[in-house]
């Protein structure tokens, strides 16, 4: 099992996106939009360059080794994590896109705030202005609300709708920017507000032929006003295009959507707020639900996860070094153990992060396979409020917050 491939396909993308700063060294800061000269590779094979998929919408090149296309979003695959410390470099962090990345000049932008809650009337915030305010830096995951979707299909043979994720919609950054309680109270925000609507100025979302308008969710005022980030840097570097540029939402622990790009404007209301994205998407519908659905989803779950490729070969009688990761939204991860005999016994795995909230841990385990055939690897994680990964996960039709421990398939040969 060499990592050499993966580490190269890694090394590529870094060079071919010199202004991203990552956790393998850091390359001076300038705009994000250079990464677009490197369109003139996408949808190229070379002989070092294996041929890269094209998202609709996704200005990024996306060389099929590093991410899967599903659609208008781009999976990164998480083997190739293994070659990254805790932060995910630029190039690699997975693109969820309801529709396609609008590439907006910071010039023409203002941050407009607005509506019931405030004392006058709408408020505009220039990037510059922005920019000027005190700022604040955070390590945060962020992880779509549907990663692991595919598994309810895989592992529970349930059906669901939506992306068919595997483990790589998630990926974790450091990110700087102001807070929106600074923004908001800049803006006049009074204490009858109860809702605030961050919406994207991205195209507006066409489902089953009819607009849902542009992509919005309302966050109630006790966490806007916690611990909210609008973020202008991610990793270092001005927001890439398709993460945001020139500002978006960071909502530290919520499932993604929460965190919306390309933001335009706030509306601040003292009467609750609704969209489709907390009505009729991010609630958990089924048989073990209210006919309405759950509560809207807020927090993220726990999981953990190998970086290794589905099905690997392993050679019989040596030494491999099984490495992975795993978080939680509520609490730092304090244990992940492992399983190389299908559920049977468990072991502790080494951790090789200080466990912390809002961020993952990585962690190694060692194992000799002995007999050939098929073997299937489990990973648990347990955080430190006890929450443990269970067997399986309740099912919800749209698939969201699966963690249920992965049984990941390998080959001993
Ligand atoms: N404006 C806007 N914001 C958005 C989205 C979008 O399509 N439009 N997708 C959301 C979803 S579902 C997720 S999981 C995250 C993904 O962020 P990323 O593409 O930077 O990884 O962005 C969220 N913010
Ligand atoms: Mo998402």
């Amino acid at each position: 099992m060499s990592a050499a491939p993966g580490r190269r396909a890694l090394l590529r993308l870094l060079s071919a996106a010199p202004l991203a700063a990552t956790s393998l060294g850091t390359a001076p800061a300038a705009r994000a939009g250079a990464v677009r000269t490197e369109a003139g590779a996408r949808g190229v094979g070379t002989a070092d360059a294996p041929a890269a998929a094209i998202a609709p919408g996704i200005e990024k090149p996306l060389p099929s080794d590093v991410f899967t296309v599903r659609g208008t979003n781009a999976e990164t695959r998480f083997p190739m994590l293994r070659h990254t410390g805790p932060l995910t470099p630029n190039p690699l962090f997975f693109v969820r896109n309801h529709t396609r990345t609008p590439v907006l000049d910071e010039n023409g932008w203002r941050l407009t705030v607005w509506g019931s809650g405030l004392r006058g009337g709408p408020v505009h915030f220039g990037y510059g202005e922005l920019r000027s305010m005190p700022s604040v830096t955070r390590t945060v995951v962020l992880e779509c609300a549907g990663n692991g979707r595919s598994l309810f299909t895989s592992q529970q043979g349930q059906t669901v709708s939506g992306t068919s994720w595997t483990m790589g919609a998630i990926g974790a950054a450091s990110w700087r920017g102001v807070r929106l309680r600074d923004v908001l109270h800049r803006a006049g925000i009074t204490g009858s507000a109860v809702d605030v609507m961050p919406r994207g100025l991205d195209d507006e979302f066409i489902s089953e032929g009819v607009s849902l308008g542009r992509v919005r969710r309302p966050l109630p005022v006790a966490k806007a006003l916690d611990d909210v980030i609008l973020a202008y840097e991610m990793n270092g570097e001005p927001l890439p295009y398709d993460h945001g540029f020139p500002l978006r939402v960071i909502v530290p622990s919520w499932i993604g959507i929460a965190s919306i790009k390309w933001l335009g404007d706030i509306e601040v209301s003292d009467t609750p707020l609704t969209s489709p994205w907390n009505t009729r998407f991010y609630r958990l519908f089924g048989d073990a639900y209210p006919p309405g659905g759950s509560a809207p989803l807020t927090r993220q779950t726990i999981k953990s996860a190998l970086e290794l490729d589905w099905g690997q070969s392993l050679e019989a009688g040596r030494r491999v070094r099984l490495t992975g990761r795993a978080w939680s939204a509520a609490a730092p991860i304090h244990r992940v153990d492992i399983s190389t005999d299908g559920g049977g016994r468990w072991r502790p795995a080494r951790l090789l992060d200080p466990p912390r909230r809002h961020g993952w841990v990585r962690w190694s385990a060692d194992w000799v396979p002995r007999e050939t055939g098929p073997a299937t690897l489990l990973t648990r994680a347990t955080d430190r409020r006890g929450t443990t990964q269970p067997t399986e996960t309740v099912h919800n039709t749209q698939g969201y917050l699966f963690d249920a421990v992965v049984r990941h398939p390998v080959t001993v040969v």
